[in-house]
């Protein structure tokens, strides 16, 4: 009987392995993708994706538009393709990336064909050459390292959203931001090596039964990928929020049986550890992930827009631990297919 999650956490302790070799195609095609948004003359950028690479989208975008003067904005695929107006006021002069780890979600495909109708430009970011995304934007571009057995992303969702903040470094000349990238693959595997004992204690801790995940700014949407996670792999109650929201309602589910993680920024931890303090004394045990002073630290003397992927691995191993511990099977998840592809055209 193979044990449960075998590849879910082999893809969770290699994810690093997978950042250096997205790194090196990136590196190696930065000319021409510099090139190719200055002469689109792109006036602002939506990002695009389905489920975790939607959360994929918010982070890239909030990121993006946080270090360059051009609007950005991250949205579900369903919503490009079936409410443009509602999604984009002009699509020229506005660059489409869409993000798809199997490129072959039917959703991304559709948002894709529609956006170059109307008239914008395409660029797709997805992990396996050949499929049906590779063949629709102006640019497409492949990253095999991210490849997963397993239907939850992990080491697909980190490798794909380097690569994103990559790209904004890129095409909003930021070569300092690019230069430190390089420098996460180590970061990463100190970090991985770091917090298994942790995610083993908490994941296997009886009395939690619901998880709420809180970040801000370009963490938003990495709380709702861990968020994801819990759902995905663990069958539990988890939802994620800005920071200062949970105090307007959703801390009425806080109970003595309840885990907040915290994604710490730096820039505003003083207003973020005060809403962890306030749920702590509500009885809720709390988990801070963050460069120092946290549960788990990443230590990486890296920048704050460059430590987004290290968000991740505390609270991916944390889910895999407690699905392990329900004696749930990760790389199995209830429900769940890798793909979702719709027959709509029915
Ligand atoms: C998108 C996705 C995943 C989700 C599940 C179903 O896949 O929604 O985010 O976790 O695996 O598919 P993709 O378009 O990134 O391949």
């Amino acid at each position: 009987m193979p044990a449960l999650g075998q590849h879910t956490r082999r893809e969770i302790l290699t994810q690093a392995e997978g950042w250096a070799a997205a790194l090196d195609v990136l590196r190696a095609q930065a000319a021409p993708l510099r090139e190719f948004f200055r002469a689109g003359r792109y006036q602002a950028v939506l990002f695009t994706g389905c489920g975790s690479t939607y959360y994929l989208a918010l982070a890239a975008a909030a990121l993006g538009q946080e270090l360059s003067r051009l609007p950005m904005r991250g949205l579900p695929a369903s919503e490009i393709w079936l409410y443009p107006r509602a999604a984009y006021a002009a699509a020229a002069h506005t660059l489409l990336v869409a993000v798809s780890r199997s490129g072959e979600t039917t959703e991304t495909l559709r948002a894709c064909e529609a956006f170059r109708a109307a008239g914008g430009g395409v660029l797709t970011l997805s992990c396996y050459p050949g499929r049906a995304l590779t063949g629709l934007g102006d640019v497409n571009l492949v990253l095999p390292s991210g490849q997963e057995e397993s239907v939850a992303q992990t080491r697909a969702f980190t490798t794909l959203y380097l690569s994103a903040v990559a790209l904004i470094a890129l095409w909003t000349e930021q070569p300092a931001l690019l230069d430190e990238l390089h420098r996460l693959p180590e970061a990463g595997r100190r970090l991985i090596g770091r917090c298994g004992d942790l995610a083993r204690a908490l994941g296997s801790a009886p009395g939690l039964d619901r998880f709420y995940f809180l970040g801000s700014g370009p963490r938003y949407g990495l709380a709702c990928e861990l968020s994801l996670k819990m759902k995905e792999m663990t069958l539990s109650h988890s939802e994620p929020f800005h920071f200062m929201e949970f105090r307007h309602g959703p801390k009425a589910m806080v109970t003595s049986t309840t885990l907040v993680v915290g994604l710490m920024s730096e820039a505003q931890g003083e207003y973020e550890r005060a809403v962890l303090e306030e749920m702590s004394l509500l009885g809720a045990q709390v988990l801070t992930i963050g460069e120092q002073e946290d549960e788990v630290a990443f230590d990486s003397g890296l920048s704050e827009a460059a430590r987004g992927p290290l968000y991740l691995p505390a609270g991916q191993l944390l889910a895999l631990e407690r699905a392990c511990s329900k004696g749930l099977d990760p790389d199995r998840p209830h429900n769940l297919d890798a793909v979702v592809r719709l027959d709509d055209r029915a």
